[in-house]
């Protein structure tokens, strides 16, 4: 499976554990939707997943942080020095993701220009690198987790987040789905009446109308291909954020078992 790889550059002031580093250090979040990085909002991390910080490119000009597994796997990628070897930052072979969280981002594309590191506690750590961008206005997902944060006070206090990194940020139209309209999520989100990002089984239900639905019909409204279909802009629009150094591709291995469902 191949993902776009998304690199959210961590802005000024740094989380702490990171102030030391002078190289430029990036969340990579992989994504099959290159085409809705137009509406991130925010980017999750796992607050008790262990992620590696370690040098990225061939000669070391980069920082990434992602989970150890992903880390490894990006080394038999071209994406560090040494095929099959990774070079840990001093000290960060592993931190806690909630040391991270509240770390501003540039995300690529957003209409935001700053944008910040919240928790998602149904991040899994053997998928992608760890790392998710949040696109609440096309992943469900992303929305619930969003909308738990906005409505509880104690959650965001719970992982010391402000709430100038969580309250101005609101889902934003970029595509638009026939029957769901610019706002698939929310829309399914509200269909289906998800509380909570706990509800698993909604979710993934709501998931899977969006992505059906949106992965190659979806209409962009915005950006340079704006009028253009979701399945004929992924491509370029992948290929533009390589070539201008805010993205990379990663390639996640087959899970060795056998499973019918994929
Ligand atoms: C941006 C985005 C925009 C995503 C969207 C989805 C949607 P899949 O297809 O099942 O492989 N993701 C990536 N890694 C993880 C992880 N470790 N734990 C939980 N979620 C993860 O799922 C790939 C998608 O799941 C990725 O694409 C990422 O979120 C998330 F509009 O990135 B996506 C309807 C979905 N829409």
């Amino acid at each position: 499976q191949e993902y776009t790889l998304i690199k959210l550059k961590v802005l000024d002031p740094k989380p702490q554990a990171l102030a030391h580093i002078k190289e430029d250090i990036y969340l990579v979040a992989a994504t099959l939707r290159p085409e809705t990085m137009y509406g991130q909002t925010n980017c999750y991390l796992h607050p008790d997943i262990q992620y590696s910080v370690f040098y990225a490119t061939e000669n070391e000009s980069q920082v990434f942080v992602a989970t150890a597994r992903s880390a490894r796997i990006m080394s038999y990628q071209g994406l560090t020095k040494e095929n099959g070897k990774v070079r840990y930052v001093a000290g960060l072979e592993k931190i806690a993701g909630a040391k991270l969280l509240g770390a501003p981002l540039s995300a690529p594309l957003a209409k935001y220009e700053r944008v910040y590191a919240l928790p998602m506690l149904t991040i899994k750590d053997d998928k992608g690198t760890g790392v998710v961008t949040s696109v609440p206005s096309d992943s469900p997902d992303d929305f619930a987790a969003l909308s738990d944060l906005k409505k509880k006070k104690p959650l965001r206090e719970k992982y010391g987040l402000t709430d100038e990194m969580v309250l101005p940020f609101d889902p934003t139209p970029i595509l638009k789905i026939e029957g769901l309209g610019d706002l698939a999520a929310v829309e399914m989100c509200s269909r289906l009446k998800i509380e909570s990002q706990n509800e698993k089984d909604k979710l993934e239900e709501a998931k899977k109308e969006v992505y059906l639905k949106g992965f190659y019909d979806g209409v962009m409204l915005v950006g340079k291909y704006a009028g253009k279909k979701t399945a004929d802009v992924k491509k370029v629009i992948q290929d533009d954020l390589i070539a201008e150094g805010l993205a990379t591709k990663y390639v996640e291995p087959e899970k060795k078992v056998i499973s019918r469902s994929g």
